[in-house]
């Protein structure tokens, strides 16, 4: 950002101040960001090792350049006809033999260029590191989009540190560095790094300016078990009536980095895992939402919810009141 006659204004490719900057020079028209979003870079992680601080333009560099190699070999590679290679948690819930090609390319890449760093990702699980950098990877976010050659799968890949456990880094605990969600077909790569502003394509990009919920436009997704899904369809019930309307596009990673650039006013879903949210709640944070789960925990499994703060509120306080954090 540069003044011009006094007045902040944007500079493509040039990292954004903090999101309080933009906030107090109204690119977040009329909504408080919240204190999360309003500290700047040095004072944000206070706890944040001045180390990873430094590293945070080559942790980013790492996660745009491997986003993108990921999605091309997954786009270019793509065979005319998807062949399911396995299942998970129920027979819809899929891989294909390029979510696992995918993740070999991100993991044989990640050791090469950070070698002592752990890994999470969604199909080979997780690898300890020595550094305290944990990156945490989706092969592809969107595998029935892929399968069915629908347009909106992503790659994304983040980088995390998680003081709070010796174990896998915890979305509930964690504090995510950098990340990039890179959209292959369409060829849109979104990132952030911590404090330092969230871009797609290197334009700044933010949150729209709060509405009220009848005018909202709402992304959410369903899980992969009739019981998740038969909740999820009676939260959805009651929601409907309630909002402009409600968007199924099938990535949440997508989905979080769509509240960022305001072609979603709000996304809310339960179920999502690590990988799913790790760089796209950041995304959406650095460009000025609220990224939480319900009863004031952190985003998880069990819930997340993104959006301007005022609405993000009232959206939590209705899924709050439909019990949507819970499968009865
Ligand atoms: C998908 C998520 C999506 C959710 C799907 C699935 P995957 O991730 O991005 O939001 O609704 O059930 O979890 O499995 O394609 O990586």
């Amino acid at each position: 950002m540069r003044r011009n006659r006094g007045r902040m204004v944007v500079v493509p490719d040039e990292p954004l101040p903090p999101a309080a900057d933009r906030a107090r020079e109204g690119v977040v028209p009329g909504e408080t960001l919240p204190a999360a979003a309003r500290a700047p870079l040095g004072e944000r992680g206070t706890d944040l090792d001045p180390r990873f601080v430094a590293a945070l333009p080559e942790l980013l560099d790492v996660a745009t350049r491997l986003a993108r190699e990921a999605g091309s070999l997954v786009h270019d590679g793509r065979p005319a006809r998807v062949d399911v290679a396995a299942t998970k948690s129920s027979p819809v819930d899929v891989v294909t033999a390029m979510d696992l090609a995918s993740e070999d390319l991100l993991r044989r890449r990640l050791a090469e260029l950070r070698p002592d760093d752990g890994i999470l990702g969604e199909e080979e699980g997780w690898t300890r590191g020595s550094t305290g950098i944990t990156w945490v990877v989706d092969p592809i976010d969107g595998t029935v989009n892929y399968l069915y050659g629908l347009p909106s799968w992503s790659v994304s890949v983040a980088a995390v540190v998680d003081g709070a456990t010796t174990g896998a880094p915890d979305p509930a605990t964690w504090t995510a560095l950098v990340g990039c969600v890179h959209a292959p077909v369409d060829g849109r790569t979104f990132r952030a790094a911590r404090g330092g502003g969230a871009t797609l394509d290197g334009r700044p990009i933010c949150v729209n300016a709060a509405k009220t919920m009848a005018e909202s436009l709402v992304g959410t997704g369903f899980g992969y078990l009739e019981r998740r899904r038969a909740s999820q369809a009676r939260v959805i019930a009651g929601l409907l009536p309630r909002v402009r309307d409600i968007r199924r596009l099938g990535s949440a990673a997508l989905d979080l980095c769509a509240v960022a650039s305001g072609t979603l006013d709000l996304y809310f879903e339960r179920g999502l895992r690590p990988w799913d949210l790790a760089a796209g709640a950041l995304v959406a944070q650095e460009a000025g939402a609220q990224v939480t789960g319900l009863h004031g925990r952190p985003a998880g499994e069990e819930m997340t919810v993104a959006g301007p703060p005022r609405t993000a509120g009232e959206l939590r306080a209705l899924l709050e009141a439909a019990g949507a954090d819970s499968d009865a």
